[in-house]
């Protein structure tokens, strides 16, 4: 069944499902018998790739879709006769948890690495028990860059459905993790449906549900509330959770000079209640109890930043730093009650100040997972933030971060349709992709090469199937030669074939094999040729006009 789609009459909306142009869903088997996916690339010379795969059931041609009763409860039963413990507990013990044995072969490190990563506090493992969809993944700067796609509802637009496919779609692209931001009506529904049918796992800010119930007044929220939303949310099986809760009191004032202010969402929310009250954030107060709440479920912490900078004037300045200060001393508290913490960060920020912020956060937060949010490099490109950011964002992953948070070109204008959806999701990427490769990751390199090679050799289909946009790289091909033969053709439309670079070198080597010569010697003895050639036919460079 290549091609699956839910019963029409019970559901209008359309899933996307079927294999990504040029690839199947393999499986590997770990030391127990787990089946960790990959996506196979088959190549036309008859080698192939294996790359990571987010993608989930949708993209297995064997699997049955149906969004109403949910994907295949793969991880339901794995923790059967063990206590609860989160992964940071048992790593803590020295125990490799299933879902730890799962991620090393998904990276291909070994179990007892990844084991000591979430000892350490330097990786997590967000898989609430309640979500027993999700395939286990690892976020942390010593195993692939992951990127993380927000979607979300808002009172103004788009469906339950919709919400649903773009999920699908994200992690079709390669979203590591999807957040679901809705803030509109049936917000309970959409985070089930979405759960439900997730392979990757999912974030909230709790924050957002929470001010639906008071109907959007910030000084009515109470810990109360909060506390009763993040236990429906941990129940439903959010996988781990936004907490603005180094937005203290005193950092308020903090923001009043600035360009922009306060423009994380939470963050905001939290200061108004603060000076509502006049006292120190619930979510600060109350954080030790909060933490046995998470714990209950393993649900991660992604503590908020809700003072990040919103503008390049902004960028690292005191109330920012001030509010990582707080979120370290979190990150220690979360850490010894055994739950897992990675830590939210900017925002805008221009190139020069990127290091900087990796560098406290190590510092401050004991190297807990950083997740950034691009950071834009500008402000002057509204409609290419996703490129504004793209750039930090590699930049930011080099340097350490272990997670991006994408920015689509909607940002700052609307909220993201699906074409953005993927626009995001693949620029990001590629940032991630391009840190891998930077930092050296062992088979980061392996798919630049594969694809390197396909190119050289004209292998068109080739080059297209090992590209992180199969569909858009044919496409773009085809525009201009959509005949079967131009698959195999020794150029393109680009430079045509008389200035093809790549066919000029193949034509040096196969000169120098000929002649037995290295290619620097067959270079000189091809100008060698080619000159005795020219003086031979009169040494003209322009030839008389024909009549
Ligand atoms: C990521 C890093 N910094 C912020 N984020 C994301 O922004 C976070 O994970 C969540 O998806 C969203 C929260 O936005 P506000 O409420 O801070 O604006
Ligand atoms: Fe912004």
């Amino acid at each position: 069944m290549a091609d699956v789609r839910p019963n029409a009459s019970e559901n209008a909306s359309e899933i996307t499902t079927g294999a990504i142009n040029g690839s199947r869903k393999v499986f590997r088997s770990t030391e127990s018998g787990l089946q960790v996916p990959f996506r196979r690339i088959e190549l036309t010379n008859g080698e192939h790739l294996d790359v990571y795969d987010t993608s989930g059931a949708y993209t297995d041609g064997d699997a049955t879709i149906d969004v109403h009763s949910g994907l295949h409860r793969m991880r339901a039963g794995w923790t059967d006769g063990r206590e609860h413990r989160t992964q940071l507990g048992w790593a803590k013990s020295g125990a490799i948890t299933r879902e730890m044995e799962y991620i090393a072969t998904r990276e291909g490190v070994s179990p007892e690495f990844v084991r000591d990563e979430v000892a350490s506090g330097r990786a997590v493992i967000p898989a609430n028990r309640c979500h027993p969809e999700s395939e286990p993944m690892i976020i942390g700067k010593n195993f692939l860059v992951k990127v993380n796609a927000n979607i979300g509802n808002s009172a103004v637009t788009s469906s339950v459905e919709e919400e649903v496919e773009k999920m699908v779609w994200a992690t079709r692209w390669g979203a590591d993790t999807v957040m679901d931001l809705s803030t509109g009506k049936r917000i309970h529904e959409t985070r089930e449906r979405i759960l439900r049918n997730s392979p990757v796992p999912i974030g909230t800010v709790p924050i957002y549900q929470a001010l639906e119930k008071v109907n959007g007044d910030p000084a009515a929220l109470t810990w109360e509330i909060y506390r009763g939303t993040v236990i429906e949310q941990c129940e439903q099986g959010v996988d781990y959770m936004t907490v603005h809760a180094g937005v203290l009191l005193r950092y308020v004032p903090l923001t009043a000079q600035r360009v922009t202010g306060i423009v994380s969402r939470g963050g905001s929310i939290m200061a108004a209640w603060c000076l509502a009250h006049h006292q120190e954030s619930f979510l600060y107060t109350h954080f030790s109890e909060l933490c046995e709440i998470l714990r209950d479920y393993d649900v991660t912490f992604s503590l908020g930043d809700g003072l990040r900078p919103g503008s390049i004037a902004d960028a690292n300045d005191r109330a920012q730093f001030a509010e990582l200060e707080t979120l370290g001393e979190l990150t220690h508290i979360a850490r010894d009650l055994d739950v897992q913490v990675m830590i939210e960060g900017p925002g805008h920020v221009p190139m020069h100040k990127i290091a900087e912020n990796v560098r406290l956060e190590e510092e401050l937060c004991g190297e807990a997972p950083f997740y950034t949010l691009g950071p834009l490099t500008t402000d002057i490109a509204p409609a290419y933030d996703h490129i504004t950011s793209g750039i930090g964002a590699a930049m930011i992953a080099q340097a350490g971060t272990a997670m991006l948070c994408y920015v689509t070109p909607k940002e700052h204008l609307g909220l993201p349709n699906r074409d953005d959806v993927k626009t995001g999701v693949i620029t990001y990427k590629i940032a991630a992709h391009a840190a891998d490769l930077a930092k050296g990751h062992p088979r980061a390199q392996e798919r630049d090469d594969a694809l390197s090679k396909a190119r050289f050799e004209f292998r068109w289909t080739d080059q297209f199937n090992l590209s992180l946009d199969p569909d858009t790289a044919k496409a773009f091909h085809d525009e201009t030669l959509p005949a079967e033969p131009a698959k195999t053709a020794h150029f393109c439309s680009m430079c045509g074939p008389k200035f093809c670079s790549m066919k000029i070198t193949q034509d040096v080597r196969k000169f120098a094999e000929e002649r037995g010569l290295t290619s620097v010697e067959a270079i000189e003895a091809g100008m060698r040729e080619k000159s005795e050639e020219f003086s031979g036919a009169g040494g003209k460079v322009y030839l008389p006009l024909a009549d």
